[in-house]
């Protein structure tokens, strides 16, 4: 078996170009570790076969001297020239790459003129005046590194979902492969599908807590173990975050398992309401107060069981956030929420043709293997020039390009042309009305120009969604979790402008995004806004990204109904056209 995942390389090969700049070398000898690292990335072949039989060299753009380097990571999951590069620096050096805006260039200066070698001496040095004095620094760069370090600390111990997604399911379906392991989840933050966890939660019940356990803190992923006991144990796995494990009877399991899902506000409003009846409820069961009179207890086997007891309807993890939910519970007011399976087809996906690194028909085969029924591409417009933006004439080739291969599915899969197109500034769009006018739908987002004021943005953006060639509002508020602040824009008038005029509020599904929030979507519900689940891909893989989509428009309480893109080819056309034909 290999000794390290095909992601694992890439990291290596991009760390590796970084110390190479840090140390100054050529851009020749830098260009090669990072091609090869985007070579890697769109690489389908199986790299270990290739390794075995010793054709690695064969791989475009991969020359002898990297195909020995990847062979050797494959073959040991170490790589002795990596490891002698990095000795050669500060350890604490490493974490100045962290910092938003710092590149290796900059870091050598700060390290070569100042010495700087930890986050804490640049801190120092930015407060001092010594970074702001540095050649080709000035004061500007030394607030913006400033910013960056306290973003930092705000950020710090706490994880993106989508980056520790894979380590949670990997270590839930391995210790679910465990024949003493009756029962298993992941609670917590996870379960609750916060776009941001603390740490991860996982629940066994089983008669054998020490075979479990050993388990656990022994699995190859984990780090460090920071606890190991009979019912509770911690570690840290390799991206970092901290994952407890705690073990309990299978008698004791819906408790635990309901304990440990939280909120701990939802929590203290069921306890309350066991309180009320003569009953504490605790992560191991349900016991009758002493001495008070109580109601008889009745048995739980599953979380069900202990909602029926507490007078509730149950209650879906994604909307313990006590944020209306058991008032909804109590009276049979729940919403039927939406489930990945509901969902037909997906509009927001990028191309070769900008910044996608899937070419559409590989977009296209990935979508129908997921069982989608169409497939929205929106590559960017031309104002978004870094991203390989098209202009008219390239879309309309694109467009030609996309009906030519809708005559090729016999009618059960379709391609809508699109275009995200750049909200500019004024609130005027990208391309004009008779360019949109020619495709099948319209996502209209903003990527520049972010530091206007709360009441120019909310302008600009109302301006975009007047025009009744824009179907869509992509991600709203242009936030990246734990790295970028949403610019200031008034949601609550938005959302009554996406109303008024008919606009769809995309739910842009990719982690690093997951906006427009899902603490916005009742109330979007509320003024008859709907929603489209988008995973604006930038490759084949990344449909899947639908996956949080879904998790963050459970949170929004949204249903399917609420969903445009739960509707299946044949009504979905509609759609797209009701706000055009309105106009
Ligand atoms: P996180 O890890 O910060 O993303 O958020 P959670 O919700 O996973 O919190 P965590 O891991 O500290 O604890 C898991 C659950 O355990 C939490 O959602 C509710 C429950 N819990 C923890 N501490 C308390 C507490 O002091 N009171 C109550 N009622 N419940 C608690
Ligand atoms: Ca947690
Ligand atoms: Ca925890
Ligand atoms: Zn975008």
């Amino acid at each position: 078996m290999a000794q390290i995942t095909k992601e694992g390389i890439i990291e290596v090969l991009e760390s590796i170009a970084r110390l190479l700049e840090l140390q100054g070398e050529n851009v020749f000898k830098i260009r090669a570790y990072t091609n090869a690292a985007r070579i890697l990335e769109t690489f389908s072949g199986d790299l270990e076969i290739l390794a075995r039989e010793e054709r690695l060299g064969e791989i475009e753009g991969i020359g002898k001297a990297l195909s020995e380097k990847i062979a050797e990571l494959l073959n040991t999951g170490r790589l002795e020239f990596y490891d002698k590069l990095k000795a050669q620096f500060p350890a604490g050096l490493f974490d100045l790459f962290e910092l938003q805006g710092l590149g290796p260039k900059k870091i050598r200066a700060l390290w070569e003129k100042l010495e700087i070698t930890s986050v804490p001496e640049l801190e120092a040095a930015c407060k001092d005046g010594r970074v702001s004095g540095l050649a080709g620094f000035g004061e500007k760069t030394a607030a913006n590194i400033l910013e960056s370090i306290a973003a930092r600390a705000r950020y710090a111990g706490r994880y993106r979902i989508g980056d520790v997604a894979g380590e949670a399911e990997q270590m839930l379906s391995d210790l679910r492969e465990l024949p003493d392991v009756m029962l298993s989840a992941l609670a917590g933050s996870y379960r609750r599908r916060k776009e941001v966890v603390g740490d991860l939660d996982f629940i066994v019940a089983t008669r054998e807590p020490g075979v479990v356990s050993d388990f656990f803190v022994g699995h190859p992923m984990v780090e460090t173990v920071l606890v190991h006991g009979a019912t509770k144990s911690s570690v840290r796995f390799k991206s970092g975050i901290q994952a407890d494990l705690r073990v309990v009877k299978t008698g004791e399991y819906p408790f635990a398992l309901n304990y440990f899902t939280g909120s701990k506000e939802h929590n203290i409003v069921l306890r309350s309401r066991a309180l009320a009846r003569g009953w504490t409820l605790n992560e191991y069961r349900l016991a009758p107060v002493e001495g008070e009179k109580h109601e008889p207890i009745p048995p739980v086997y599953e979380e069900r069981d202990l909602y029926r007891a507490l007078g509730l309807d149950y209650v879906p993890p994604e909307l313990r956030e006590d944020r209306g939910e058991i008032r909804a519970a109590e009276t049979h007011t729940l919403p039927d929420l939406v489930e990945l399976e509901n969902l037909r087809g997906t509009f927001h996906n990028h191309t070769t043709t900008s910044d996608g690194r899937s070419t559409l028909a590989e977009m296209a085969d990935a979508a129908q293997e997921l069982g989608l029924q169409y497939l929205g591409i929106a590559d960017h417009s031309r104002s978004s020039f870094q991203a390989h933006g098209l202009e008219p004439e390239r879309l309309l080739a694109q467009v030609a390009e996309i009906r030519e291969l809708n005559g090729t599915f016999g009618g059960h899969f379709k391609i809508f042309a699109g275009t995200e197109c750049d909200i500019l500034k004024d609130g005027t769009l990208d391309f004009p009305d008779e360019i949109l006018g020619q495709l099948d739908y319209v996502v209209a987002s903003v990527h520049a120009a972010f530091t206007q004021s709360q009441a120019e943005m909310t302008k600009r953006i109302i301006r975009a969604i007047s025009n009744p060639y824009v179907t869509m509002l992509g991600h709203m508020t242009g936030r990246l979790l734990l790295a970028r602040e949403a610019y200031q824009v008034d949601v609550p008038a938005i959302l009554d402008a996406a109303a008024e005029t008919g606009t769809v509020i995309e739910l842009n599904a990719s982690p690093w995004r997951l906006d427009m929030d899902w603490r916005w979507w009742p109330l979007a519900k509320e003024k008859g806004v709907r929603c489209s689940i988008n995973p604006d891909a930038h490759h084949a893989d990344q449909l899947q990204n639908l996956w949080f989509g879904v998790g963050a428009a459970r949170k929004g309480w949204l249903t399917r109904g609420d969903v445009i893109n739960c509707l299946p080819l044949g009504k979905i056309e509609a759609e797209l056209a009701r706000k055009r034909n309105r106009a």
